[in-house]
């Protein structure tokens, strides 16, 4: 296996059997608001400092970026990491969540881990060997058409955002395909469409953190992702789209006079 993937798979395994631990032993949980609708909590911090561990006891010298404690170190190698992904559903007893980490090297992602902690399913991805769940090969799905997908999508809770554009791409799209899923970690999103469980998923204003993983996952599963208009993604663009090649097609024909 990839030596980056190796020690990704370690450290959400720690900070996901953490997670679990402290997901069925709620009194331990102390939450706090980073803004309008945005939550962090205590578990989430010490999640992050055992995957930040993991890491450094393996490749001391690399540099972090990291949701909830940012940048530090300075090298070519870069861990991205979101420690829990989903905090809103983890705060209110709901057990979809996940953790995401992924490794950059020279702006390229080359390694990367989705781990759901309370279905141990563990979605991992190294640039050019493909994507597994647990130890079985992944294959995005066939849907060509929005007629036979089920999409996913996360809505624009942040501050400032703009709903009304949003919903312009949801009426377009909503109508034609079998539903839309919100179910609120991106990271397990991206994964589900590499795993073939959902055929594609949007959506605006999210961060590195959030979709560094997922993409190489989806890509290495053969899918396709882009921003919603079809461009380049990066890990700043303020919006994603990830499908398989024909679905990808489709959507990007159902919202292009957006
Ligand atoms: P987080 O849990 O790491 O903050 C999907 O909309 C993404 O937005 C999630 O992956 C989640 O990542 C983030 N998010 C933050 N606040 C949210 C909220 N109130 N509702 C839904 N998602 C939220
Ligand atoms: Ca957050
Ligand atoms: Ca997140
Ligand atoms: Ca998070």
């Amino acid at each position: 296996m990839n030596a980056y993937k190796t020690i990704a798979v370690r450290a959400a395994n720690r900070a996901g059997d953490y997670i679990a631990k402290a997901f069925n032993d709620r009194d331990r949980i102390i939450s706090q608001s980073k803004g309008l609708n945005d939550f962090v909590s205590n578990i989430d911090e010490q999640a992050e400092y055992l995957i930040i561990d993991t890491i450094k006891k393996s490749y001391p010298d690399h540099a972090i970026f990291a949701e909830e404690s940012g940048h530090q170190g300075n090298s070519d190698t870069v861990w991205v990491i979101d420690p829990l992904d989903g905090t809103t559903n983890f705060l209110r007893g709901i057990p979809h969540f996940s953790i995401s980490i992924a490794v950059r090297q020279k702006g390229k992602t080359v390694a990367a881990v989705v781990y759901d902690p309370m279905q141990d399913e563990m979605f991992s991805a190294a640039n050019g060997s493909g994507a597994q769940l647990n130890n079985k090969r992944l294959r995005v799905s066939n849907a060509k058409k929005l007629e036979n997908a089920l999409l996913a999508t996360g809505f624009p809770f942040r501050e400032g955002q703009d709903l009304s554009k949003y919903l312009e791409y949801f009426q377009a799209l909503y109508p034609h395909c079998i539903d839309m899923r919100r179910a609120g970690s991106a990271a397990l999103d991206l994964a589900y469409v590499a795993a073939g469980r959902l055929d594609g998923f949007w959506e605006f204003g999210l961060s590195d953190w959030d979709t560094a993983a997922g993409a190489l996952i989806v890509k290495e599963a053969g899918g396709m992702v882009s921003d919603i208009k079809g461009n380049q993604y990066t890990g700043d663009s303020a919006s994603i789209l990830a499908a398989n090649p024909g679905l990808f097609k489709h959507f990007l024909q159902t919202v292009k006079n957006i």
